[in-house]
């Protein structure tokens, strides 16, 4: 059996937030857990799409995240959460929660230098924002606060996918959690 949780993935742009987290559903799958993805193909498109990328927006983006995140917590599932949440008091909000409600919240700091996601720039974005064609983006001329202290660190430019993979269930395991 496994217990619900809240896995958190938080990092820039183009870090590989969604990658890990489309391969770590696949490993539960695989195992016969049920997890679900939560990003911005699935969410600022509908409950979310009236949210920009203002400081306000994100906020209430991340917070509505959280809220639905606590949803399949509560469903007994694992709810995968791939969003840059840029602040820590937005992500810090949505632990807090999580804690009150007594369910598991676990950070994933995706850790990548700009320098590489600026590199892999998979939608043209960076490119973009340093042309100043978009404003306010993140790691360019919007902030990025990185996690004091996640449950988990990875490093997206120097790991491979299989050993991010790897380091996540091992902490879930640690946890009970699978
Ligand atoms: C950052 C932006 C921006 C701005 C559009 N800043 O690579 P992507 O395309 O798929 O990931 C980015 C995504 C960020 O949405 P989030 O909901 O994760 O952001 S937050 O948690 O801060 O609310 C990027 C795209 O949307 N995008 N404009 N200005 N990313």
């Amino acid at each position: 059996g496994h217990k619900g949780a809240t896995l958190w993935f938080t990092g820039l742009s183009g870090s590989g937030k969604s990658t890990v987290a489309v391969e770590l559903e696949g490993t539960l799958h695989e195992m016969g857990i049920l997890s679900y993805r939560l990003d911005g193909d699935n969410v600022r498109m509908g409950i979310n799409k009236n949210l920009g990328f203002s400081a306000e927006d994100r906020t209430e983006n991340i917070r509505r995240i959280g809220e639905v995140a606590k949803l399949f917590v509560d469903a007994g599932q694992i709810a995968l959460s791939s969003f840059i949440s840029p602040y820590r008091a937005d992500r810090d909000q949505v632990r807090q929660l999580h804690d009150e409600a007594g369910m598991e919240f676990i950070e994933i700091f995706v850790d990548c230098s700009l320098e590489a996601a600026e590199e892999r720039d998979p939608k043209g974005l960076y490119k973009k924002a340093r042309a100043g064609e978009i404003k306010n983006f993140t790691g360019i001329d919007d902030p990025y606060e990185a996690p004091n202290n996640p449950e988990i660190h990875l490093h997206s430019d120097k790991q491979t996918l299989q050993e991010e993979v790897d380091q996540i269930l091992a902490v879930l395991r640690e946890r009970g959690i699978i």
